[in-house]
């Protein structure tokens, strides 16, 4: 029988690859997007395009419950990825307010939706490694305490929450993915990987002379988003809901993903990076590392790129668009 998975967040890097895992699997795949995003489909549907004749997209915003009930309300779902949320941490401590509204009350708004419409439906919630912040162990794992350091991240420990007491309040099937940063070709140009493979194409290509960079010396764990859409399709298969963390188990440097991606086009970082303290944030979670061995273990997840070939992914696709004079 053809299972039915919503995915929130499809037009997201996270939502395109998921939306294609599951279409390889044989899943109909349906995606909520905001009603603005219809008007500017060019834009907006980049990252699906290759898949927007196989899968359906339905109008509801995060912010209001009635458009999520009304979609709940006319379909049954066995699964649905709960990916969307403002994800920038550096632009939730300029806007806490909305930040909290679409990724607390968002969360909020489609669990209770799902509860009283679809109670059998699978939920997966996109937590995070920021939940970690100020790191309390290391590596992390799923028993580390939570200390986040930004409203960014305190809106993921209360979606984490919200998730764990639907479950055991309600019995319903709810899971939290911990994942850590997880980066490729898709990303988002205001985060720091992106920034900085979209850099050196420009500096390689002479359209740039130099990359202003924030602190250089924060470390994160850096997957490939590609690998990591896969954990969230497992962790809703299992017998027993639960959470699990997301990770390479490797730790590396802003400093040392600037000199990996320069050095890959035969560049020394050190001619073009500049630290500017306007990209500084206000409390900075200095180091991440994360413990993938439950994933590992239970759900059989493993990764296949390493930190070497996800810079030269990226690298490679941004000096390929920018030479072809596009601009993804
Ligand atoms: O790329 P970032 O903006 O990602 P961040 O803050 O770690 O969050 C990402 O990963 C989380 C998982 O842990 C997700 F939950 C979240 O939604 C998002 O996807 O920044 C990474 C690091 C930070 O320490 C930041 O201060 O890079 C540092 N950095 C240095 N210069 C910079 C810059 N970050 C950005 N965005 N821009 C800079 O110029």
């Amino acid at each position: 029988m053809t299972k039915k998975a919503l995915i929130t967040g499809i037009t997201g890097q996270d939502g395109s690859y998921l939306a294609e895992h599951l279409l390889v699997m044989g899943y109909e795949v349906h995606g909520l997007v905001r009603r603005v995003a219809f008007e500017d489909p060019e834009r907006r549907f980049s990252r699906i395009r290759h898949v927007l004749q196989d899968v359906q997209l339905r109008p509801a915003s995060l912010e209001s419950f009635s458009s999520m009930f009304q979609v709940l309300s006319r379909e049954k779902f066995d699964e649905c990825y709960h990916l969307a949320a403002q994800s920038f941490v550096a632009e939730s401590f300029d806007d806490g307010f909305s930040t909290f509204n679409s990724n607390i009350n968002g969360t909020h708004y489609l669990l209770a939706a799902l509860r009283q419409l679809n109670p059998d439906c699978r939920f997966y919630f996109a937590g995070s490694s920021e939940m970690f912040g100020k790191v309390r162990e290391m590596p992390q794992k799923e028993t580390t305490p939570f200390h986040p350091r930004s409203p960014y991240g305190i809106s993921k420990v209360a979606g984490f929450e919200l998730t764990r007491n639907y479950r055991e309040a309600y019995g319903m099937f709810c899971c939290s993915g911990i994942l850590f940063n997880h980066e490729g070709p898709r990303r988002g140009h205001e985060f720091v990987t992106r920034k900085i493979s979209l850099g050196v194409a420009r500096v390689k290509l002479g359209k740039a002379k130099e990359l202003r960079i924030g602190n250089l010396e924060a470390r994160r764990d850096w997957g490939h988003a590609k690998d990591y859409v896969p954990a969230m399709h497992l962790m809703l298969q299992q017998d027993e809901p639960d959470d699990y963390v997301v990770a390479m188990g490797e730790t590396h440097s802003v400093r040392e993903f600037c000199e990996a991606a320069f050095s890959h086009v035969g560049l020394n970082y050190l001619d073009y990076v500049l630290e500017d303290p306007q990209f500084y944030r206000p409390a900075e979670v200095d180091l991440l590392i994360g413990d993938a061995s439950k994933a590992k273990t239970k759900l059989g997840w493993e990764p296949t790129y390493t930190f070497e070939t996800l810079v030269k992914e990226m690298v490679d696709s941004d000096l390929e668009s920018h030479s072809r004079g596009e601009r993804s």
